[in-house]
């Protein structure tokens, strides 16, 4: 069963996106397409939060998803938050292109992503190797230009 999702990701400012989410089969990997613009250029923290919540912004949305317990990490590691996409890269036009396929994501299940929101932020995502306490928990990549809710979709 090939499962599709949607996240449509918005701020206070100008920064916003479309975001596709793919899975073909329970078990195969997720693979997201799309784009975010008004990003500067550069590299930009790219995460899933655990809850589904924007009652006061993207703020609500919570810490990273981490269903695991583990330390913030980028997206190759193997022990990881689950949320932990690692960075976009905006370009000179300030959009970033979204081509991100990655074998922790579910849209299956328990732990699947759907209900929970994506996070843009203003910086770079360090991957857990900046040195300090919030590397483990942020990668240190600051606030939160844009989020949106990951629903299901046709
Ligand atoms: C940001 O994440 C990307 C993708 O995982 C990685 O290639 C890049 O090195 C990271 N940047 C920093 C500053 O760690
Ligand atoms: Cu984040
Ligand atoms: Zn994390």
């Amino acid at each position: 069963m090939v499962l599709k999702a949607v996240c449509v990701l918005k701020g206070t400012g100008d920064v916003n996106g479309t975001v596709y989410f793919e899975q073909e089969s329970d078990s195969a990997p997720v693979k997201l397409s799309g784009q975010i613009s008004g990003l500067t250029a550069g590299e930009h923290g790219f995460h899933v939060h655990a809850f589904g919540d924007n009652t006061n912004g993207c703020v609500s949305a919570g810490p990273h998803f981490n269903p695991h317990g583990k330390d913030h990490a980028g997206p190759t590691d193997v022990d990881r938050h689950v949320g932990d996409l690692g960075n976009v890269t905006a370009g000179a036009d300030n959009i970033a292109k979204i081509d991100i396929t990655d074998k922790m994501l579910t849209l299956n299940g328990p732990l699947s992503i759907i209900g929970r929101t994506m996070v843009i932020h203003e910086k770079a995502d360090d991957l857990g190797k900046g040195g300090n306490e919030e590397s483990l928990k942020t990668g240190n990549a600051g606030a939160r230009l844009a989020c949106g809710v990951i629903g299901i979709t046709g």
